[in-house]
C-alpha cells in the first residue's frame, strides 16, 4: 500500500536508536529530548490510527511539563480531551520501541487488532511548549501524521490544557466552545466576569495576584489573556521566560516540593501568589506570613476550597447532586480528614496520574479531583449540568435558588473539564475567594496541613519497586514495606510511602508526621531503606 511505503521512507528520516527502550510513563513518554525524535514521528502515526479508529480528532502535545528544559515528552489526547486508554498506551509502547525494520509490522498489528479502516479520514491537532527542542519534535509528529495521510492542525505554542480544550471543542462540534485560542480566552473570561460581577466594589488589593509563569508557555498565554479579563484581575507576572530557564528554581513543582517561594517573585507579606508548571496544567498558591514564614496552598487546599464552595451553592440551589473529591496518596492527611469528617463529602484515593483521578471523578454527579501537586479540575455529569441549567432558566424559582444556579452555571463555564488547567483553575480560585469574601489567610486556615516532606532516591532500576493499594504500600522488593512500617511506628500521626516516578528516573518518597523535624527524619529513614533494599546508586541519602 502506498501509505506504508510513505511511512517506510519518512521513518528513515526519524530513525530509532538501536536497542533504545522507553516506557510509557505517568503522562506519556518523557526523557532527554535527544532520544525522542523517532518517538514523536511514531506518535504522529499512532494518533492518526487512533483518529481513524474513533472517527474523531486526536491531540498530540509536545511537552515535558515540570521536567528540566533539556527533557521533552509527549501527551496524547483522546476525543473528549481525556488521556488515551490503557490499551492504546500499550500500542504506543509497542510502536515507540519497535526496531526500525519492525515498524511496519508493529503498525499493521495495531491496525489489525483494532480493525481500523485505513480509508477512514484522520485529523490530529498538535501543540507544543516553549522548550528549544519542541519545534523539531512537533515537526516530527506532523511528519508522522502526514505519512499516514492524516490531516493536521498545528496550534504551535499552546498550554497542554488549551490543546485538550481544542480537541474537545472540535469533537463536540463547538458545543463545548470554539476550537481556537481566542475562543478559549473568550469563554473563560466571560464566565469569570459574570462570576465576579456578583461582588461589587472589589478593591485593587482583592484583584491583585502575583503569577510565577515558570518561564514557560503559561506565562505567554496568561499575558495574551489579560486584556479579555478587563482589569477584573490584575496580574503581576514573574518568570515570564524573557531571561530565566524553564522550571529552574521556579514553577509549581519546585514550590510544592521545596516548600519555598520561587526565585524572582517579589512578594510582600500577605500577598496572594501562584505558580504554574512548565505546560500550565498545574497550579499552587502561596503567601508569606507576618514573620516571613512561607505558606503553601497546594492541590489539597484547592480541592477543599472548590468543593466547599460547590457544596454551599448546591444547598442554596436546593439541588440534590452527589459531590466527591478524588485524591492520591500524596494528599495531606489533614485534608482527607477535613473532607471526610467536617465536610462529609465522599473521598476516593487513586494512583498518581491525572488519567486515574479523572476516571474516578467521572463516577459522581460532581467530581472534584486534585493531586497535591496542583494538577486537577472538576467534572460535572451531563445530568448535573442539565439540572443546573434548568434551574438557572426557571423564572418561577425563588431568588436565592436562582442566584445559586446562575453562579453554578458560570462556574461550569469557567472550568476546563478536559484536564487540570492552571489558568482556568486560577480564575476559579480567584472567583471563589471573591464570592466568599475570603482572604488567602482565611482559605489557608480551613485546616492545618500535617508537616510533610518529599524526597527523591536514585536506584539502578526503579521498576524493582512494585506498589499496591493506590500506591500506598509496596509489594516488592522484599522487606521494603516492613522497613517503612517499622519506621512509621516511631513517629506520631505518621505516614509514608514510596513509588517509582513515571516522569523522572527516580523513586519518590513521601512522609508526613506531627512535626516538620519528624517528617524530615522519617522521609530520610525511608529514603535510606529504599537506597539499601531497592538498589540505590550514587551517594547514600543524607539527612537534611
Ligand atoms: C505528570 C502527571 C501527573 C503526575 C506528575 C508526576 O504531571 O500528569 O498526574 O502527578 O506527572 O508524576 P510522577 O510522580 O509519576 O513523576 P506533569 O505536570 O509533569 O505532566
Amino acid at each position: 500500500m502506498a501509505q506504508f511505503e510513505e511511512v517506510s521512507q519518512k521513518s528513515a528520516v526519524h530513525p530509532k536508536p538501536v536497542g533504545l527502550v522507553l516506557q510509557y510513563g505517568t503522562a506519556g513518554f518523557r526523557t532527554n529530548s535527544k532520544q525522542l525524535d523517532h518517538v514523536m514521528f511514531r506518535m504522529g502515526l499512532l494518533a492518526t490510527l487512533r483518529s481513524k479508529k474513533t472517527k474523531a480528532t486526536i491531540g498530540v502535545m509536545v511537552t515535558a511539563s515540570h521536567n528540566p528544559e533539556e527533557d521533552n515528552g509527549v501527551k496524547l489526547v483522546d476525543p473528549m480531551g481525556e488521556m488515551v486508554t490503557p490499551a492504546w498506551e500499550g500500542y504506543a509502547t509497542q510502536l515507540a520501541n519497535a526496531e526500525q525494520e519492525e515498524l511496519l509490522t508493529a503498525l499493521k498489528d495495531i491496525i489489525e487488532r483494532e480493525t481500523i479502516s485505513m480509508a477512514q479520514e484522520a485529523s490530529v491537532f498538535v501543540g507544543k511548549d516553549t522548550r528549544p527542542s519542541s519545534d523539531s519534535l512537533s515537526q516530527a509528529v506532523l511528519d508522522g501524521v502526514h505519512a499516514l495521510g492524516g490531516h493536521s492542525k498545528d496550534y504551535g505554542l499552546v498550554t497542554t490544557p488549551q490543546l485538550h480544550y481544542m480537541v474537545c471543542c472540535q469533537n463536540t462540534q463547538g458545543r463545548y466552545g470554539e476550537a481556537t485560542v481566542k475562543g478559549y480566552y473568550r469563554k473563560l473570561s466571560q464566565a469569570f466576569i459574570q462570576l465576579t460581577k456578583n461582588v461589587p466594589n472589589r478593591t485593587d488589593d482583592q484583584k491583585a495576584l502575583l503569577v510565577d509563569g515558570a518561564n514557560g508557555i503559561g506565562a505567554l498565554k496568561v499575558c495574551e489573556m489579560e486584556t479579555y479579563l478587563k482589569n477584573e484581575l490584575q496580574l503581576s507576572l514573574f518568570n515570564d521566560g524573557s531571561s530565566g530557564k524553564l522550571n529552574h528554581l521556579c514553577g509549581a513543582d519546585y514550590v510544592k516540593v521545596q516548600q519555598r517561594a520561587p526565585k524572582g517573585v517579589e512578594m510582600t507579606a500577605g500577598e496572594r501568589c501562584c505558580s504554574y508548571d512548565g505546560d500550565a496544567d498545574r497550579i499552587v498558591y502561596y503567601y508569606s506570613g507576618s514573620a516571613g514564614r512561607f505558606h503553601l496552598l497546594d492541590g489539597d487546599k484547592i480541592a477543599t476550597l472548590i468543593s466547599t464552595y460547590l457544596k454551599e451553592l448546591l444547598t442554596q440551589a436546593g439541588l440534590d447532586l452527589q459531590i466527591a473529591v478524588v485524591q492520591t496518596a500524596y494528599a495531606n492527611g489533614s485534608s482527607t480528614q477535613y473532607l471526610e469528617d467536617t465536610m462529609k463529602v465522599i473521598v476516593r484515593c487513586t494512583k498518581t496520574g491525572v488519567k486515574h483521578l479523572h476516571h474516578a471523578a467521572q463516577e459522581f454527579d460532581i467530581g472534584v479531583y486534585f493531586e497535591a501537586n496542583g494538577h486537577g479540575t472538576v467534572l460535572f455529569s451531563k445530568a448535573a449540568e442539565e439540572k443546573i441549567q434548568k434551574l438557572a432558566q426557571d423564572s418561577n424559582t425563588n431568588d436565592e435558588r436562582r442566584r445559586a444556579a446562575l453562579l453554578l452555571q458560570n462556574t461550569v463555564n469557567l472550568i476546563n473539564q478536559t484536564v487540570g488547567d492552571a489558568i482556568s483553575d486560577m480564575l476559579l480560585i480567584e472567583a471563589v475567594l471573591a464570592i466568599r469574601g475570603m482572604t488567602v489567610q482565611q482559605w489557608d486556615a480551613i485546616y492545618t496541613d500535617l508537616p510533610n516532606r518529599q524526597l527523591k532516591v536514585k536506584v539502578a532500576d526503579r521498576r524493582v519497586i512494585d506498589t499496591t493499594d493506590a500506591e500506598r504500600r509496596t509489594v516488592s522488593p522484599a522487606g521494603l514495606q516492613e522497613a517503612i512500617d517499622s519506621r512509621v511506628k516511631k513517629y506520631r500521626q505518621a505516614r509514608s510511602f514510596v513509588r517509582p516516578s513515571g516522569t523522572e528516573d527516580v523513586v519518590r518518597v513521601y512522609a508526613e508526621a506531627d512535626t516538620q523535624e519528624s517528617a524530615d527524619a522519617l522521609a530520610h529513614e525511608v529514603s535510606l531503606a529504599v537506597y539499601r533494599l531497592a538498589g540505590g546508586v550514587g551517594e547514600e541519602p543524607k539527612p537534611r
